[in-house]
């Protein structure tokens, strides 16, 4: 997404092409079924009138580039062209949803519906549908009976952590807003901004409201960076020494696809700015060392050495890498995994899935939170992120353990106001190598910024 911008008219049609055959294997033991893909419905609050933000159900926007549509259906016939049934009430409180259009529409017959009654007509016999949807009740109503078959999820989820050329455009264009709201935010952090302040900078310059991100932001000042998934944002704005270090773990969609990307900024040089530069070279180089054939785990273990090289040079534990990695005292500083999958959803499904028809490869004991244990093959999009951390509750640990005479405490308690690291990155991978969306993103937002 430099100078040009995709063709999408083409990648759409290619993207759906390949979507319908993934169908056609995946119901394959269901031979001339029809599909029903419910959107999903809004929710309401308890003792409210008031809806939670919607979000619309993953296999529907797999085939189409459509995100705010509740109550609307997919139906989906072999042979036939695709159907959108799109929800438009009589309603005058809301505004309805209007017929789309765009490079997409001419491979879909979009038929507007006022109700579940007009869905239900538009079915036919129910035997020979699959549903898949939140709404169970409603297919029930609809008299189908094979509801989100576990055998036709796996196949599905399996295949959708290889992207096609369509979905790796998405997300890099994800990447690209982000990298857009990163760059304000971190002008806003040079600028002593609180954490309320920075977090709606990223939203104004990535041209998101809060609801359309992938996921919350998290905007952490100071200790805060030492909380993996911290949730407020305060008001305080710091000055002087009072301020030292960011971490932004900050993502936003496009045609519901996610990045999910975190910088890590100190205000000013020293000690933790050192840290910085090692950690984004340890990211870089594990980065490098993406390839198909290799599974991620394996990256997960070296990243664990990697980490502790830096401690060891920067005097924080006096213990080789080595046995720093095998007596695990490297997790009391990186207790989470290297990364997850990515796509319509951020932790994108089937991290630990063996094969299309399901079987589950858990996360290996010493690294519980590692998210993804499947092999690396072409086309997977996913996280890079390693974090280094000073986070009380662990250090607590670490000081009554065997290991506590290794541990450089004055410089870790020097280094605990600034709460710890993370950097992370969208990587694709294409013809067995690393493509890193989300530095492409930020190389791009940077040169147009010049060309202003
Ligand atoms: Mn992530």
């Amino acid at each position: 997404m430099t100078e040009t911008s995709p063709d999408w008219l083409n990648l759409y049609a290619e993207h759906l092409q390949h979507v319908r055959a993934q169908y056609t294997h995946a119901l394959e033991q269901s031979e001339g079924h029809s599909l029903l893909i419910s959107s999903g419905s809004l929710k309401t609050a308890f003792l409210d009138d008031r809806t939670y933000p919607y979000m619309v159900n993953p296999h529907f926007k797999a085939w189409l580039p459509v995100t705010d549509v509740p109550d609307s259906f997919l139906l989906i016939k072999p042979g036939k062209k695709p159907k959108l049934l799109l929800h438009q009430p009589e309603d005058y409180w809301h505004k309805v949803a209007e017929i789309p259009t765009g490079y997409w529409v001419e491979h879909w017959d979009i038929q507007p519906i006022q109700s579940l009654k007009d869905a239900h007509n538009e079915i036919g016999d129910p035997g020979s549908f699959i549903y898949i949807g939140e709404e169970t009740k409603v297919a029930t109503e609809f008299g189908i009976e094979a509801i989100n078959p576990s055998s036709v999820l796996n196949h599905l989820h399996f295949e959708r952590a290889s992207k096609t050329p369509y979905e790796i455009a998405c997300l890099e264009a994800a990447s690209l807003t982000a990298a857009r709201g990163h760059l304000a935010a971190q002008q806003a952090f040079f600028h002593g901004a609180s954490e309320n302040e920075i977090a709606h900078q990223f939203l104004m310059a990535s041209g998101h409201r809060e609801q359309h991100t992938p996921y919350s932001s998290i905007v952490a000042l100071n200790e805060h960076c030492a909380v993996l998934h911290y949730q407020f944002y305060e008001h305080t704005r710091f000055k002087g020494t009072a301020l030292k270090s960011m971490l932004i773990d900050a993502g936003t969609s496009y045609n519901g696809y996610a990045s999910d990307i975190t910088r890590t900024y100190a205000f000013k040089p020293g000690i933790f700015a050192d840290l910085i530069d090692a950690m984004e070279r340890e990211q870089l180089a594990i980065i490098e060392e993406v390839t198909t054939g290799i599974n991620y785990a394996e990256l997960h273990g070296r990243m664990h050495l990697k980490i502790a090289d830096i401690l060891k040079t920067a005097g924080i534990v006096d213990m080789s890498p080595e046995s720093m990695v095998e007596t695990n005292v490297t997790f009391n500083f990186l207790p989470h995994g290297l990364g997850h999958l990515l796509g319509l959803q951020v932790h994108d499904v089937a991290g630990y899935q063996l094969s299309h028809e399901g079987g589950i490869k858990p996360a290996p004991d010493k690294y519980p939170a590692l998210r993804l244990t499947r092999e690396i093959t072409e086309g997977q999009v996913f996280t890079i992120e390693p974090g280094l951390y000073f986070i009380p509750m662990l250090l607590k640990k670490l000081k009554q353990s065997v290991y506590h005479t290794a541990v450089n405490w004055p410089l870790i308690e020097e280094l605990m106001p600034y709460g710890g690291i993370r950097i992370e990155d969208n990587i694709a991978v294409q013809n067995g190598s690393p493509v890193n969306l989300t530095r492409r993103a930020f190389s791009a937002v940077k040169a147009e910024a010049r060309s202003l």
